[in-house]
């Protein structure tokens, strides 16, 4: 700055180009590399495509439409997982069994191709079945078999997505499950008080199955934070690559792994235990003690589940002054999502702020 023969006009514009530039020095200083990682359908994606609406850049409706098949599978699969079941159940003795009438079609809904198409004269037939009692019932063994955790969302709305014409809506993208494959990023360019870029973060996402696994190692450089995801309601379920497996164990096993790991040594690590809307039904229903064998507090009880997985997690780390920030989620509640990303950047950004001296 400070030429001398420069006008008016000019010296106004070298003003702005060195605003400009100082802005983009700044840009250059706050981002962020945050990486998703947990088990198979923990939540990732979910959280994911929640921030990005809220903070990012909305949906478009062609994106949109590109979840349309998978919302139908996704319906398909859960009404014939529920029509298999049902009788496997009621061969054990439960009182799963259809009605007389549904018998012929519960048959025919079990041998259904996910493939197949799902229009109105899928939606009666599914809808009929959803109505008899033995469905409804065998939905209560749900953590018995592999089923869609938003199978009722989607029951509920299944009229609307029979329909010609139906184009799928944030809220149903949110309940669909598309099992992720490679990796995925969004960036997040968010804006201070003078409406300018501040801080970029870039938040990768990954697919969570034991098969996926090996693609994260691309990722693990220079994180600023890694975002661990772990589904609270898994502790009485297994997981969909392998039955034997119990969920939540799989999520602690593979936590002892990542925050241990030389490489987020000097990153942050926040614990998202997610999936608290169905926690909050199940252990109501479930005895955490008959799947979590080392747990000593009282069955049935919220607090008492909630501490003592935190503190599962957290005794795993070999490092004890490490910090974990932990958080209860619900990846499918827009206001736990913005506080979740609120707190996400408050912990990213106050760590780059101790370490240029200012806190
Ligand atoms: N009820 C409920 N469902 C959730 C929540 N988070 C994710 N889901 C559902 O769980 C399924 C798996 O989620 P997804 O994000 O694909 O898991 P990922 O494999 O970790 O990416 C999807 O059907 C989501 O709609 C939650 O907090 N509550
Ligand atoms: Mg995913």
């Amino acid at each position: 700055m400070g030429c001398m023969n420069s006008t008016p006009e000019n010296s106004d514009a070298n003003g702005k180009i060195e605003d400009e530039l100082k802005q983009l020095d700044q840009v250059r200083e706050s981002r962020y590399k945050l990486l998703l990682l947990g088990a198979g359908e923990s939540g990732k994606s979910t959280m994911l495509r929640h921030m990005r609406q809220i903070h990012g850049q909305p949906f478009s409706q062609e994106e949109l439409m590109d979840a349309l098949p998978h919302i139908r599978k996704n319906i398909i699969e859960s009404m014939r997982a529920l029509a298999i079941y049902s009788e496997i159940l009621a061969d054990e003795g439960q009182d799963t069994r259809v009605s007389k009438e549904n018998e012929e079609l519960r048959r025919k809904i079990a041998k259904i191709n996910d493939r197949d198409p799902f229009g109105s004269e899928e939606y009666e037939m599914f809808q009929q079945l959803w109505n008899d009692k033995g469905i409804q019932r065998t939905l209560e063994f749900r953590h018995r078999f592999q089923i869609i955790d938003t199978a009722e969302y989607l029951f509920a709305n299944m009229k609307r997505i029979s329909e010609i014409g139906y184009i799928p809506t944030f809220e149903d993208l949110l309940h669909s499950r598309k099992r992720s494959t490679g990796i995925h990023d969004v960036i997040f360019r968010l804006k201070g008080k003078n409406n300018k870029v501040t801080e970029i973060f870039q938040v990768y996402d990954v697919g969570g199955q034991r098969s996926e696994r090996k693609k994260w190692v691309a990722l693990f450089d220079n994180c600023d934070a890694i975002i661990f995801v772990a589904a609270l309601s898994g502790f009485n379920q297994t997981l969909w690559e392998d039955n034997r497996q119990n969920n939540m164990k799989e999520a602690l096993a593979l936590f002892q792994q990542i925050i241990n790991m030389d490489e987020f040594k000097n990153s942050h690590a926040i614990l998202f235990l997610n999936k608290n809307d169905l926690f909050t039904e199940k252990i109501k229903k479930f005895k955490l003690s008959d799947y979590l064998e080392d747990f000593k507090g009282r069955d049935y009880h919220y607090e008492d589940a909630i501490q003592f997985i935190q503190q599962s997690f957290a005794s795993l780390r070999n490092d004890p002054s490490k910090l974990i920030y932990g958080h209860i989620t619900c990846a499918t509640d827009p206001k736990n999502v913005k506080a979740m990303f609120d707190s996400m950047r408050n912990i990213v950004v106050r760590q780059e702020l101790s370490q240029a001296g200012f806190v």
